[in-house]
């Protein structure tokens, strides 16, 4: 007998344990334009979005747009934009098949289709989710494009939302525009001034890159084959800044747990530097020692005091959210999910672009303050010795980023000269800013920590570091 495939045709075949869509999609047009179809939106926008749909309010359909690669979206097309996402958390394990997804695109191949979306009247959204390294002129290219031909049609104005791991990403988004658009651009430039919102916004959900083993399990809960299947946690935080083009829509969001506000700011930092700072840390961590799984790095007792003490010593004194021990609390126990196959080389990818955000910060805050920032500095030499693309037991991986050339180069002459690399990779203003490279005592903490770890391997560093004040 042929397998059966998950798509709207045999979605009623699906166990009733599992939430499926219940709102017909054909009839109405995407209202919310989706640059970015990975994983992470599919898993935390597409379902607060599918929530208010099933609340009956069918302006929330989206149209993803994946912005270079087919295969996802082949996949999805074939599937009719449904995917199932496995929820685990401590409370256990529930299975969801959003319905959100309408229709799909992918901006390379399908340009046209991305600037008519952009223009069609029933287009009030734009969110996206490009990655750190995705904020470039041929993203504001394409924008700029897309408001043309809508401002040329006369339709409202856009809500649009950046949703990256950056500081200030509706700031950052909007000026990318601005310094990308011409000297013919100016009155579009009024217009979308006056018309449209850039709201900044945090979003948080740990959602890790598809896995086999994810689409056995929901092969398995579906009783029938899904190849998008997601798995993620049940924790999930969207924090917008109340700044949108129809105000109501402040509510609507409310309602199904977002929180709008005016203070995204300090949720942005809080997240930047405490969970993704330490994501960045375990997962240079891990790439360097052959731990696979970020839960495999914070059940290393040595790894997960280091953890703690990072945020406790170094990230809080400079956060303005004051709840962060339960913040921190709450982020350790969600980095131990066990359901959560999150892999050290996938977070290590494009270190180059997320360190910045989420490591210096904090070190200038020790700085300023007088204090010690040696959980920082051991980071930095972990992230040097992972230059080298060969793991502890010898294992050699790939560096995956936009700079992985001038790494690899940086860092390939460690052990002969260890020093001058140190001194290479810490002047690097793309990496820490204009004022970490003129620190001696940045270099001298880091070139020391480096020295240990080229000597005791890193497990053997954090567990003396650890042994200083025990
Ligand atoms: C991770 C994030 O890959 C990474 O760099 O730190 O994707 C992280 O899982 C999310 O920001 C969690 O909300």
């Amino acid at each position: 007998m042929a397998e059966i495939k998950l798509a709207r045709a045999t979605v009623s075949q699906i166990p009733k344990s599992v939430k499926t869509p219940v709102y017909a999609s054909t009839s109405f047009q995407p209202g919310v334009l989706h640059l970015g179809l990975g994983a992470f939106h599919r898993a935390h926008q597409a379902m607060v979005f599918d929530q208010l749909l099933r609340d009956g309010d069918m302006r929330w359909g989206i149209h993803g747009v994946g912005m270079t690669q087919p295969g996802l979206v082949n996949k999805l097309r074939a599937q009719d934009g449904l995917y199932a996402v496995r929820i685990a958390g401590a409370s256990g394990l529930e299975w969801q098949v959003p319905g959100a997804l309408w229709q799909t695109s992918v901006a390379t191949t399908e340009r046209q289709n991305v600037l008519h979306a952009i223009a069609a009247k029933s287009t009030r959204w734009i969110t996206l989710t490009v990655t750190e390294k995705g904020y470039t002129p041929a993203l504001a290219q394409l924008l700029i494009e897309g408001l043309r031909l809508r401002q040329a049609a006369g339709q409202a104005g856009l809500t649009i939302a950046s949703c990256d791991n950056l500081q200030g990403n509706g700031h950052k988004l909007k000026a990318l525009i601005r310094a990308t658009a011409g000297p013919q651009d100016e009155e579009l430039m009024k217009w979308m001034d006056a018309h449209c919102a850039f709201p900044c916004s945090m979003v948080d959900r740990i959602v890790p890159a598809a896995t086999e083993e994810v689409a056995a399990a929901a092969k398995q809960a579906l009783g029938m084959q899904d190849e998008c299947a997601l798995s993620t946690e049940t924790f999930w935080e969207w924090v917008i800044e109340d700044n949108f083009v129809d105000p109501s829509d402040a509510a609507l969001l409310s309602k199904c747990g977002v929180r709008v506000t005016s203070q995204v700011h300090n949720y942005e930092e809080a997240k930047l530097r405490m969970l993704n700072g330490s994501h960045s840390a375990m997962a240079l961590m891990g790439a360097v020692t052959g731990r696979a799984y970020i839960a495999d790095c914070i059940g290393t007792d040595h790894i997960r005091k280091f953890v703690d003490r990072l945020m406790t010593r170094e990230v809080a004194p400079h956060l303005s959210r004051t709840d962060w021990a339960e913040y921190r609390d709450a982020l350790i126990q969600r980095f131990g999910n066990p359901y959560l196959k999150h892999s050290v080389h996938q977070i290590a990818t494009d270190s180059s672009q997320k360190i910045p955000q989420r490591w210096p910060p904090s070190v200038l805050g020790q700085i300023d303050k007088g204090k010690s920032f040696e959980h920082h500095a051991l980071a930095a030499a972990v992230f040097l010795r992972y230059t080298l693309g060969l793991d502890e037991k010898g294992h050699a991986y790939a560096l995956n980023d936009p700079q992985a050339e001038s790494l690899k180069a940086i860092g390939a002459a460690q052990v002969t000269t260890p020093e001058a690399c140190v001194q290479a990779l810490l002047s690097r203003q793309d990496l820490w800013g204009t004022v970490l490279p003129q620190s001696k005592e940045w270099l001298e903490r880091v070139t020391y920590w480096h020295h240990r770890v080229l000597n005791l391997g890193v497990d053997g560093s954090l567990q003396f570091f650890l042994s200083l004040d025990a």
